[in-house]
């Protein structure tokens, strides 16, 4: 099957046809914002889980790095619709981008152009085919995640998956799936990818937004179910020990939605494979996703043409 057409400031373009030029500022000084968002194949149709929330986010990031982006909430929101309906596909990942585009280069990226994409591909299980089910083998990452007097991690800037890249490759050479990154004062963070939640006696953990991690949609999804579900959360500090006797471990994002973890640094999580915590989370997550319930209200319903 050919690749989708793209989204490329304001049209649809064909995909050998949404280039730029090697003198791109995003190219040289990391200056880019970008969103990830699934559309999913519910039972009830297609549709997109929390477009709205995800275009926020997308305009905060440009927000904070000065970016003016010429569309709005409204307009954005149409144009991956759009964009998700002519690629015909009834599932699909998501990747609206907005850059600094071409010029003379330099740091200051104020005068510079700020362009805007939106892509969409086919995307599996994140990490892995099995993962979903029998969880995954990680490490503490050796990488820490940024101080929050360095750069902002709530934009979610491509400059920031520069950190994220180089934890990713330490845990596939050390021969895990992913790592954790620590933040500076030592507590656990997040994934390279994801958010991460600790189960113990019960009740959910999971990083506070000043730990610089990315406030993700699915953690707050996950934080909802959780609480439906009577479980209780917070959002505290937690001790990188505490990874090690936690009963459940499970990380949440887009692209990983629900995964559990079942070996952090060679200990062994709980029972080794996905505890009853996870499962039941899961189990609301999917009857969104799959079956497609929508009690939340997180469901924008698309209709791929074909
Ligand atoms: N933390 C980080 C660092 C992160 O990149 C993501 C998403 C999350 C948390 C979870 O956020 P949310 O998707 O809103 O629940 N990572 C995206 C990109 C992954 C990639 O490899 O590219 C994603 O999951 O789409």
């Amino acid at each position: 099957m050919a690749h989708p057409d793209i989204w490329f400031n304001g049209r649809l373009v064909k995909h050998e046809e949404a280039n730029v030029h090697v003198l791109t500022h995003a190219l040289h000084y990391g200056t880019s914002v970008f969103e990830g968002i699934r559309s999913y194949r519910t039972k009830r149709g297609s549709a997109i889980l929390r477009l709205r929330e995800h275009m926020q986010r997308l305009l905060d990031s440009a927000r904070i790095y000065r970016m003016e982006v010429p569309y709005t909430l409204d307009e954005l929101e149409a144009a991956v619709i759009q964009t998700v309906e002519a690629s015909g596909m009834d599932a699909c990942y998501i990747r609206p981008l907005v850059f600094r585009g071409a010029g003379t280069l330099g740091v200051n990226p104020l005068k510079h152009s700020v362009e805007t994409v939106i892509a969409v591909w086919d995307w599996g299980a994140y990490l892995g085919q099995d993962a979903l089910e029998k969880g995954v083998s990680v490490e503490v990452a050796s990488w820490q995640r940024m101080a929050p007097n360095t750069f902002p991690s709530m934009a979610k800037a491509g400059g920031n998956y520069l950190n994220a890249g180089l934890v990713k490759m330490d845990a596939v050479l050390n021969g895990f799936t992913e790592g954790i990154m620590l933040s500076t004062s030592g507590y656990v963070a997040e994934g390279s990818g994801e958010n991460l939640f600790v189960v113990r006696d019960g009740r959910l953990f999971t990083a506070p937004t000043a730990l610089s991690i990315l406030p993700g949609i699915t953690r707050d999804c996950v934080i909802r179910i959780a609480r439906e579900l009577g479980y209780g959360i917070e959002s505290a500090l937690i001790p990188r020990e505490a990874l090690y006797i936690a009963d459940e471990v499970f990380f949440t994002g887009t692209a990983a939605e629900i995964t559990p973890v079942r070996e952090i640094d060679h200990y062994v999580i709980g029972s080794g494979s996905r505890g009853p915590i996870t499962a039941a989370i899961q189990e609301a997550y999917f009857d969104v996703i799959r079956e497609g319930n929508d009690p939340y209200g997180w469901l924008t319903p698309v209709t791929p043409r074909r």
